[in-house]
């Protein structure tokens, strides 16, 4: 071999694609500038953000394990914490390196492991079903829905909050609260500009939830401020760590509810497979979440120069990591657009990869093995009925309106 086939290419030689993948355009179907990303390179130069990205799936893959190479502490939006003012005080966890990343971290696995699943299982299968009953109500036959505003934006907050153990007052605002932040992780284009104004009040409600004395008995929350008194977090940290529940934990949970919601009703067949396989709805959730990502993308800051595809990331530069493109992948994926409840989603970086990868996302998936268990209970067939409308989000892809017809089961 070569020297030249060693060398890294050079930043300026870099492929470039001249598309804003946060535009309305491409945020309603991303799936052509994903090809067109994926095609360009394994490193692209993208002007309209002023950074470099990468679609395909060992690139992306490489990027979230490197957290050495590629640190979060310098922000995983656009803004850069080193140049810019957030907008709220960083996460402890989202936006740290180890070694702050680590005791905060193992606090949040301990409160939502296993012995919390567990003890919350019977409850939110019951919750499931209650719901369910009252939007397919006991000797209805056809009923009409949106899957959206009635079942994937109700479950998640009939339950989450409960469980963390909020009080009523503010819980209305969780969700507005994380369709900012999750447009404030990208550039500021008229859907950060949408935000601002109430950004300051729905960030206030949010902290003012993580108080101690707010907090009932039991609950996450209260968790997460009994490993402070054992001195395995500090108590200056504890209500951060508890933000970053209420962050990660609502507007998430319902587009993924709404993705599988989404597919199960565009998949007639894949929904025959569950009723067949209860033991799928699992998978289910998790082939929803690659196949549509509800969280689209990250970015990544550059510790030092760093080699990646064969290209050398300066320090200091910011990286975009197109998780949905590294999700539908060919490279990686057989048929990446299908949704196939055979197919083996492991490895499907919709909950990102590494050392950050959601931490919640075992309560994710009892959330949604629950409602599908309910509606498999009550629903022969999900159709999809004209109007559904996407959300336009600059993180977050899902819906706004998902109208669905659902046939009841008899007897
Ligand atoms: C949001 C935080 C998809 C995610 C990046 C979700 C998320 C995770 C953590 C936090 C916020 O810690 O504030």
């Amino acid at each position: 071999m070569t020297t030249a086939e060693h060398a890294a290419t050079p930043i300026a030689d870099l492929p470039t694609l001249d598309v804003d993948p946060f535009s309305h355009e491409v945020l309603e179907d991303p799936t052509e500038f994903h090809e067109a990303l994926r095609e360009a390179g394994p490193v692209v130069h993208l002007p309209a953000v002023g950074v470099y990205a990468m679609g395909r799936y060992e690139e992306v893959h490489a990027a979230l394990t490197n957290w050495q190479g590629f640190i979060s502490s310098d922000g995983v939006g656009h803004l850069s914490f080193h140049r810019d003012d957030p907008w709220r005080p960083p996460s402890l966890l989202l936006e740290t390196d180890p070694p702050q990343h680590d005791a905060p971290r193992r606090v949040l696995a301990e409160v939502l492991g296993p012995r919390t699943l567990t003890r919350l299982r019977d409850a939110w299968f019951a919750d499931a079903r209650a719901l369910v009953d009252e939007l397919v109500p006991p000797g209805s036959d056809v009923v009409e829905i949106d899957a959206y505003a009635d079942l994937a934006a109700v479950f998640p907050l009939r339950v989450f909050p409960d469980a963390v153990g909020l009080r009523a007052e503010g819980r209305e605002d969780l969700l507005p609260y994380g369709t900012h932040l999750f447009n404030s992780f990208g550039p500021p284009n008229d859907l950060v500009e949408k935000g601002l104004a109430d950004a300051p009040r729905l960030l206030r409600s949010v902290v003012d939830q993580c108080h101690r004395e707010v907090l009932t008995d039991g609950g996450f929350g209260a968790a997460i401020w009994a490993a402070a008194d054992r001195g395995e977090i500090t108590h200056d940290q504890a209500p951060l760590v508890v933000r970053s529940l209420l962050s990660a934990g609502v507007d998430t949970t319902v587009q993924g509810l709404s993705a599988l919601l989404y597919r199960l009703a565009r998949h007639p067949e894949e929904l025959a497979r569950l009723r067949s396989r209860p033991a799928l709805a699992r998978s289910a959730f998790d082939e929803a979440v690659r196949v549509e990502s509800p969280v689209q993308i990250f970015f990544r800051t550059a510790s030092t120069d760093v080699e990646i595809g064969g290209t050398v990331i300066p320090a200091g530069q910011k990286i975009l990591m197109f998780l949905a493109s590294a999700n539908t992948d060919p490279r990686r994926w057989v048929e990446p657009y299908r949704f196939d409840l055979t197919r083996d989603p492991s490895g499907h970086v919709g909950f990102g990869m590494g050392i950050h990868q959601c931490v919640g996302q075992h309560i994710a998936r009892l959330e949604s093995e629950a409602v599908v268990a309910a509606l498999l209970d009550r629903v022969e067939r999900i159709e999809m009925l004209p109007g559904a409308r996407r959300a336009h989000n600059n993180t977050m892809r899902g819906w706004e309106s998902l109208p669905l017809r659902l046939v009841a089961r008899r007897g």
